[in-house]
């Protein structure tokens, strides 16, 4: 909570590829929504993409290019706080603290450190295992009430909010519970090669996801090649992966339910479906990618918008930074 009593909503999103259509719908186009609910806080969590190897300047690249595509959704750096985690050094601190207030068990019981230990599974490193440790960081700081994403992170949120509990127990109500804000539809869009699996940025296969600022004809050419089933009906179910995830991308971008948009395309073909929602997400996503086109041509601007969110994100991140150390009794002369 805010100290006028407005709520404050915290998320953020890791730098590790380009983003998709599911980070879109399941997460970032709720963020400036959720923001009208109180104050917004939103960050590119450059720090958690180190548990994988990148090029530096390719991680630079995309910290960047990460931000505008935040400002370009509609996230307000007028009316939220947008920065990045890295320029705000309480968030390594506090996660290191936090860290020992985590149990081994609960960090091993992570889906997401099980799905990437197999992934990557030559560097299987601690940062990967203490990953959530991190991120309960970045949403205690801020007092957070509401943190938007999508389904794959909530086992994170309830465990920051486990970890919360824990200490709180011990020292007093020293941090806010946050809890979850999971979309009720369109928290979990699937990849289109593979629609049994989440759409992910950091897929091998580029066909797999559709990025989000990417030209209106590959959009188009991906949706058209989507993997779908044999069996000709258009119809939302779950042995119909594929199509029902295409129903769930067109409603979302369009608009409509997804009822609506079975009777629209009822007696229609798959290829005239898909080439639908091909065009309704490249159409969709159009003012979304010429404002990010601008802004990535304004890159003045966007570091003076870098520079103002971590100074704002700063004070209050140290405030509670320093509430914390007196609290474990940590030395100060
Ligand atoms: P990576 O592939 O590097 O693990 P990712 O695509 O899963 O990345 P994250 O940075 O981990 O993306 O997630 C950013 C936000 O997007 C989170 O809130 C996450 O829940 C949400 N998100 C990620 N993938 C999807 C998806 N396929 N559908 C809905 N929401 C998603
Ligand atoms: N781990 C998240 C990204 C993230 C995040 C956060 C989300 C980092 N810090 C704080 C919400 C709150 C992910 O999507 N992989």
């Amino acid at each position: 909570m805010d100290k006028d009593g407005s709520k404050i909503i915290f998320s953020g999103i890791q730098p590790s590829g380009t983003i998709t259509l599911g980070n879109y719908i399941g997460a970032v186009r709720n963020w400036p929504l959720t923001a009208k609910m109180g104050r917004g806080i939103f960050s590119v969590a450059d720090l958690h993409a180190l548990t994988v190897r990148n090029k530096p300047s390719e991680l630079r690249a995309r910290t960047l290019s990460t931000f505008a595509i935040l400002l370009a959704s509609g996230v307000d750096p007028e009316n939220s706080i947008v920065f990045v985690q890295s320029h705000v050094p309480a968030h390594a601190e506090l996660a290191w603290v936090l860290n020992c207030y985590t149990m081994f068990g609960e960090l091993g019981r992570m889906t997401q450190f099980k799905d990437k230990s197999k992934q990557h599974s030559e560097n299987v490193n601690a940062g990967l295992f203490t990953y959530p440790a991190l991120m309960a960081a970045d949403i205690l700081l801020y007092d957070t009430d509401l943190v938007p994403v999508g389904v794959d992170q909530k086992q994170h949120v309830e465990l920051a909010r486990d970890i919360a509990l824990r200490f709180n127990g011990v020292y007093g109500d020293v941090f806010t519970i946050p809890e979850g804000y999971i979309p009720s539809f369109g928290a979990k869009i699937c990849s289109l090669t593979r629609p049994d699996k989440k759409m992910s940025k950091s897929d091998p296969n580029p066909k797999s996801y559709i990025s989000i600022v990417e030209d209106a004809d590959t959009i188009i050419k991906k949706f058209k090649s989507a993997v779908t089933d044999s069996d000709g009906r258009i119809a939302f179910s779950p042995e119909k992966a594929g199509i029902s995830n295409l129903l769930t991308i067109y409603s979302t971008m369009t608009g409509c339910t997804v009822e609506e948009a079975v009777s629209e395309f009822e007696g229609s073909g798959y290829g005239d479906f898909k080439l639908a929602v091909g065009k309704a997400v490249a159409e969709g996503l159009r003012p979304l990618r010429e404002k990010y086109e601008d802004l990535m041509n304004n890159k003045d601007y966007l570091v003076s918008v870098m520079e103002q969110g971590a100074a704002r994100a700063a004070k209050i991140a140290d405030r509670t930074l320093a509430r914390v150390y007196k609290k474990i009794g940590l030395f100060k002369g």
